[in-house]
């Protein structure tokens, strides 16, 4: 009769820690698809700030699609830093 009442706040402890990792891992991965701009759907580059160029990323010709915030598609054809 003694060890109910001391096994009863563990549990509900270890309820609460299921629940945060949960809670957490879900936050986890709005953040990440947040960081990746829909403009470039084939690589994983932030929208800015900051303004990015080429030279900030290590992406070449990837795909690009308008509004293309950072410009990295200067000829408008839908391949970003051809150069
Ligand atoms: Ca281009």
């Amino acid at each position: 009769m003694r060890f109910k009442p001391m096994l009863q706040p563990i549990h509900k402890i270890l309820l609460l820690g299921g629940g945060l990792a949960l809670l957490g891992g879900g936050t986890l991965v709005a953040q990440a698809q947040q960081d990746c701009d829909a403009s470039y759907p084939t690589v994983c580059i932030p929208p800015p700030p900051p303004d990015l160029d080429c030279g900030d990323i290590p992406h070449r010709r990837f795909e690009v699609r308008q509004p293309d915030p950072h410009r990295f598609d200067g000829d408008f054809d839908g391949i970003g830093c051809e150069k």
